[in-house]
């Protein structure tokens, strides 16, 4: 086959004989291939333009493209992104503090894990705009040292800028009705939850405005240690305190998420006594108990993360009449007005 022609073994481009003896003008395989021609013409020649031949063996192959790359970076996201992502779609911000080592990266390293392995029962993944900085935070728990564990699973997290909130954005289904909740986790050290409580320095958790929810992260050994206990409760009840201050009226939904769920299960006192120090600041949270990691066998890694997600996401939306009945009032304008006011 020629260029100039599409039919196999035809040489008329270059002889000017038709295989198949037609005149060369009407063939249907030579006017085929002249239309393409022309256009493969137009490409050998802007690929010459572009590929110059150059002297210099260590020169780049292609030219660098002059537009920036079209995917966002994929570590954590700040709350610039958040909130373009939050006027496309709905959004579920979480607002995640506790003290250093309370356990908050576990939890997002763990349910990270979970996800990525189909093994998050009634979730499956949908997306994710930070699988990278997921990954830097799960890379701990998977580098095992001739199958022993890590002593640490999870590093202390530090931020890059001290006051902007850096999170991670996952996308999840539930099985249950094939919703999609789109999540934004934010990664914090624990020092600023520290911070918040000792000096009320607030500034960094304006972002907790834009919160659905707020867990705060508690290690579950401190409050079965009954020599720490009060002191952790205490410092709930503090915190709780803290963030009613940031609100001028009604706070987000608040749950008290205790880590280590492998080293026991808290008592019913304890979690009375907890439910009683945040009544003092007028807060009602739930408690769930998790295990992102664990050190004993009868509990699995990842214990409770499946029941927090839920809880998370419950009672987002109410839900409302599609078309409630309503006797019609003469210029109500009912049609336009609907769910204005909710
Ligand atoms: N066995 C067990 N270990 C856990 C659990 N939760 C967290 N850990 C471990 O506790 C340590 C501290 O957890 P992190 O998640 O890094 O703590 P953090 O709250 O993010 O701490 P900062 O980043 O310093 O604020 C890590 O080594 C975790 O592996 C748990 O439920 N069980
Ligand atoms: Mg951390």
């Amino acid at each position: 086959m020629s260029r100039a022609c599409t039919f196999d073994g035809c040489t008329v481009g270059e002889t000017g004989v038709c295989a198949l003896e037609h005149d060369p003008a009407t063939c249907k395989h030579h006017v085929a291939a002249g239309d393409k021609a022309i256009g493969s013409a137009d490409e050998v020649e802007s690929e010459s333009d572009r590929a110059e031949p150059t002297d210099d063996p260590g020169a780049p192959v292609l030219e660098k493209p002059a537009g920036a790359a079209s995917f966002p970076s994929s570590r954590t996201l700040g709350p610039d992104f958040v909130s373009s992502m939050m006027g496309s779609r709905y959004v579920t911000v979480v607002g995640i503090l506790g003290d250093p080592e309370s356990g908050k990266t576990a939890c997002l390293a763990s349910l990270y894990l979970l996800v990525s392995n189909a093994q998050l029962e009634g979730w499956s993944f949908a997306d994710s705009r930070s699988l990278i900085g997921f990954d830097e935070i799960a890379r701990g728990a998977r580098e095992w040292n001739e199958g022993e564990p890590p002593e640490q699973m999870t590093v202390h997290t530090e931020m890059a800028d001290d006051r902007r909130p850096g999170f991670l954005h996952l996308r999840l289904l539930r099985q249950a009705d094939g919703r999609r909740v789109d999540f934004a986790l934010p990664d914090l050290p624990g020092e600023w939850t520290t911070e918040l409580v000792c000096s009320a320095r607030a500034d960094r958790f304006d972002f907790l405005k834009s919160a659905e929810v707020i867990w705060v992260v508690v290690d579950g050994r401190a409050l079965m240690d009954r020599e720490r206990r009060q002191g952790v409760i205490s410092r709930l009840g503090q915190l709780a305190g803290r963030i009613k201050s940031i609100f001028d009226g009604e706070i987000p939904r608040m749950m008290i998420v205790v880590t280590h769920r492998d080293h026991g299960e808290l008592s019913e006192s304890i979690e009375t006594r907890i439910a009683a120090e945040l009544a003092k600041r007028d807060v009602v949270a739930r408690i769930c108990q998790i295990a992102p990691f664990s050190e004993c066998g009868d509990v699995r890694a990842g214990f409770g993360l499946s029941e927090l997600m839920e809880a998370t996401v419950e009672q987002l939306r109410c839900e409302v009449d599609f078309w409630p009945s309503s006797a019609p009032e003469e210029g109500s304008r009912s049609y336009i007005a609907f769910r204005r006011d909710r």
